[in-house]
């Protein structure tokens, strides 16, 4: 049966000669002008849209230059300043082609078969690989599952199956089961992830996967100096769609892989649409290509992702430059995009009819067939017998696979945090020292941990070197540890948090500085969609631990972006821990206990406390832990308890000292953690004075004491005399003058005003 007639196939899909039809198609031919499924709960789903609206959409942007310009034909040289040797079926092993050709058909059919599943109702969701898998598979071949590493995106099905994933495995995925290595069904399908192959776990995010890359390389380089003289270095593998490089991520990660010449492979697969935005609307000039120019170390190549032989010479090359420990490559594959962009999509609301065509007839798999053909390597027949055992091998598989059981739903959050023992011993006597200020127990804390174990890596903005940090914590670690143990980050939020989940994946414990928490934002993407997910959305095979320390709250006449508070904000992220010490002796604890845990923690650091004298303790020794999610009863009482914590924890006990002047009594605890967060001690307080004041220096409205309050009133309420009130900031940013800045931030005497109002009521 001719496969382009093929009743079985929707039209949209039939750009290119595909495999034999599927037998399991059932009542695919009935559907076959109908929107594909869409993805329930998809990111992408939304994108479809009604005819008529996006007809109207359409008809506005419809720009006759950009869609010439995304569908210009790939170069037919390759070019860059990449040393290439262009080889052909001659320079391989007749095996080695064939093989390859399995692995494209494989990836190609996996697509299909995905497809044609969706259409029968089994599964929600499909990204696809088709028009990649030349480029793909050229460059997965030259790469080692389990001893490279791989930051894959979701169009990386060819990839993927080069270094080692099975089908059995993509279609667990794509049913969501258990034994789906990617995340047991917690991701959508297409978005790999494998422990055993080193390919780390895929977020959704687009671009999110770069600075991941930049953490691997480093931990590469510091490793594999010896192997590299031998040009056989580890290499890590990071790519992406041409409309992924328009995130700052991108570019950051060239940046830093260039100037530290890192052993990472960037390979953009430019398809020339991102979704519907044709690659003209997306990046200056129509071509990320010539942007990839300037990065000083870094090579370039960009040739016809299309074509086999041609990726497989830049993929061989760049290989061979990478393991060598010569620098960052990036790729510029020139591929066509077979299908919409995902089953929630219908590129035919968007592309013309001839421009879908004319990437039909660039399909890579026809253009090897032929050069195969016409290298006496296969026959026609041959190829035919191939395709129809990978289409009878992967029906199998889907069946097998199909009736395996489905994810327990009393597994649903599991994998949140780490969930094996907690071998840290808490809190043991020894001997305390002279009395420390608190940034200096945090230098401390560093130097012991980063003497105790030499994964602990440190740095940030101005970190390293003779400055250590804008408020010294850092001081003295370049000196002690070196450059590569304490060194600075470029000026770049994302890349230090995105860097350190590589580095983190890759088992050391990055222990980054973010300067002020008001510049954290850039790197909340990888913070939300990076770290706190990995160990869930991996099942359990992935975890980020790692520790990024972060100068919050105001009282320095800091203005509005040095002064700003974040645990509301970061509290709300599942798989995150975020904790706030407000003495020398909690931070010293509290950030060891931190860096020798197993799941990532937002270090908070009040930095009006850093040097402030009530702040300081007697230094704890070197062993001296603090659980996280303990909190701190810091002054005992009995008639009003004040929650506090950070700075507000010496307003509050300046106010029980007021109080204590008048008979009465009130107990004070410190929070110092938010996440996990202390229920038991707060709630036993409140049953215990039955008035409670959250006291806190954010804005009161949707602030962490919300929480507090919610959980007394669910918990508690039978045990209050008043109602639970909270006094905390203005619903405004923090101002500069010394006016402005007290009347927004809470002061001694709103404080001790508020206490009196609970105990009045
Ligand atoms: C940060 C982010 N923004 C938006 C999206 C929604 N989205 C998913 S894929 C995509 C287009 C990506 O295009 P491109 O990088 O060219 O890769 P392609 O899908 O074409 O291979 C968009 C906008 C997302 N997943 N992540
Ligand atoms: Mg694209």
């Amino acid at each position: 049966m001719d496969p382009e007639t093929s009743p079985d196939r929707p039209a949209r899909y039939t750009a290119r000669p595909l495999l034999l039809p599927d037998e399991e198609a059932g009542d695919g031919a009935a559907n076959a002008d109908a929107a594909p499924p869409s993805a329930a709960g998809g990111a992408d789903a939304v994108t479809d849209d009604t005819d008529e609206v996006t007809g109207e959409v359409d008809a506005a942007f419809a720009f006759e230059t950009n869609a010439a310009k995304a569908d210009e034909p790939a170069p037919a040289e390759i070019e860059g300043d990449l040393d290439v040797t262009l080889l052909g079926p001659d320079d391989f092993e007749p095996e080695e082609l064939k093989d390859v050709l399995r692995t494209m058909l494989t990836s190609r059919r996996l697509d299909e078969k995905m497809l044609t599943l969706l259409k029968q109702g089994k599964g929600f969701f499909h990204i696809g690989s088709s028009g990649h898998e030349a480029s793909q598979v050229a460059l997965g071949r030259e790469f080692e599952g389990g001893r490279d590493w791989f930051c894959f995106y979701y169009r990386d099905l060819g990839t993927a199956l080069a270094v080692g994933v099975t089908p059995a495995e993509v279609l667990r995925a794509h049913f969501g089961k258990p034994s789906d290595p990617f995340g047991g069904g917690r991701q959508m399908p297409e978005h790999f992830g494998h422990r055993d192959l080193n390919i780390m776990s895929t977020s959704s995010s687009v671009g999110a996967q770069y600075l991941p890359a930049v953490g691997f390389g480093l931990g590469v380089q510091r490793e594999d100096a010896e192997a590299q003289e031998d040009g056989a270095g580890r290499a890590v593998y990071a790519s992406g769609g041409e409309g992924s490089t328009s995130q700052g991520a991108f570019h950051e990660a060239l940046n830093w892989a260039a100037r530290e010449a890192l052993p990472v492979v960037f390979h953009v697969q430019d398809n020339k649409y991102a979704i519907s935005v044709p690659v003209a609307e997306q990046t200056a000039g129509g071509s990320i290509w010539p942007l990839f120019e300037g990065y000083t170390g870094m090579k370039r190549a960009r040739y016809d992702g299309t074509d086999f032989f041609q990726s497989a010479s830049v993929a061989r090359a760049t290989l061979e430059h990478v393991r060598a420990g010569r620098g960052p490559v990036a790729l510029h594959a020139d591929v066509v995009r077979l299908l919409p962009h995902s089953s929630s999509d219908d590129h035919r609301k968007y592309r013309e009819e001839d421009s879908i065509s004319a990437d039909a007839a660039r399909d890579p798999i026809p253009a090897f067939v032929a050069r195969l053909v016409e290298a006496g390597i296969v026959t026609d027949d041959e190829v035919e017998a191939m395709r129809e055992e990978i289409r009878v091998e992967i029906d199998r598989i889907a069946r097998e696979v199909a009736a395996e059981p489905d994810p327990d739903p009393a597994t649903a959050t599991d994998h949140v945090y780490f969930e094996g023992e907690d071998t840290r011993e808490y809190e043991t006597d020894g001997e305390a020292g002279d009395l420390v200020v608190m940034v200096d127990a945090i230098n401390h804390a560093l130097d012991e941990e980063m003497d105790r174990d030499e994964r602990v890596l440190v740095y940030g903005e101005d970190v390293g070197g003779g400055k250590g940090g804008v408020f010294t914590a850092t001081r003295g670690l370049t000196a002690k540890h070196g450059r590569d143990r304490c060194f600075n980050a470029p000026l770049a939020e994302h890349s230090i948090i995105g860097s350190a989940v590589g580095l983190a994946c890759a088992g050391y414990m990055p222990v980054v500085e973010i300067q002020f928490a008001d510049y954290i934002w850039p790197g909340m993407q990888p913070l939300r969609n990076q770290v706190a997910s990995m160990r869930y959305r991996s099942n359990g095979d992935w975890a980020c631990p790692m520790v990024i320390r972060v100068p919050a709250g105001g009282y320095i006449h800091g203005g509005l972006c040095h002064s700003q508070n974040v645990e509301a904000l970061f509290g709300h992220f599942p798989g995150l821990q975020v904790v706030m010490p407000s003495n020398a002796a909690d931070a010293k604890g509290l950030l060891k206990s931190a860096i020798r845990g197993e799941d990532p923690v937002l270090f908070l650091e009040h930095k009006a406390l850093y040097r402030q004298g009530p702040a300081r303790s007697p230094e704890p020794h070197a062993d001296y832990l603090v659980p996280l999610g303990k909190a701190r009863v810091a002054r005992e009482g009995t008639d009003l308890t004040i929650v506090t914590w950070g700075a507000i924890v010496y307003k509050a006990l300046a106010a029980a000292k007021a109080l204590d002047k008048e008979g009465v009594s009130v107990e004070v605890i410190d929070v110092r953690s938010f996440l996990p967060f202390d229920s038991e001690t707060v709630l036993a307080s409140a049953r215990k004075t039955g008035r409670v004041l959250v006291a806190y220096e954010d804005h009161e409205f949707m602030g962490f004491g919300a929480e507090i309050a919610a959980q007394i009133s669910d918990a508690a309420f039978g045990s209050l005399d008043a109602p639970v009130k909270r006094v905390a900031g203005a619903f405004s940013s923090i101002p500069y003058a010394d006016a402005l800045e007290k009347a927004v931030l809470p002061q001694d005497e709103d404080v001790l005003e508020a206490a009196r109002e609970v105990l009045a009521f």
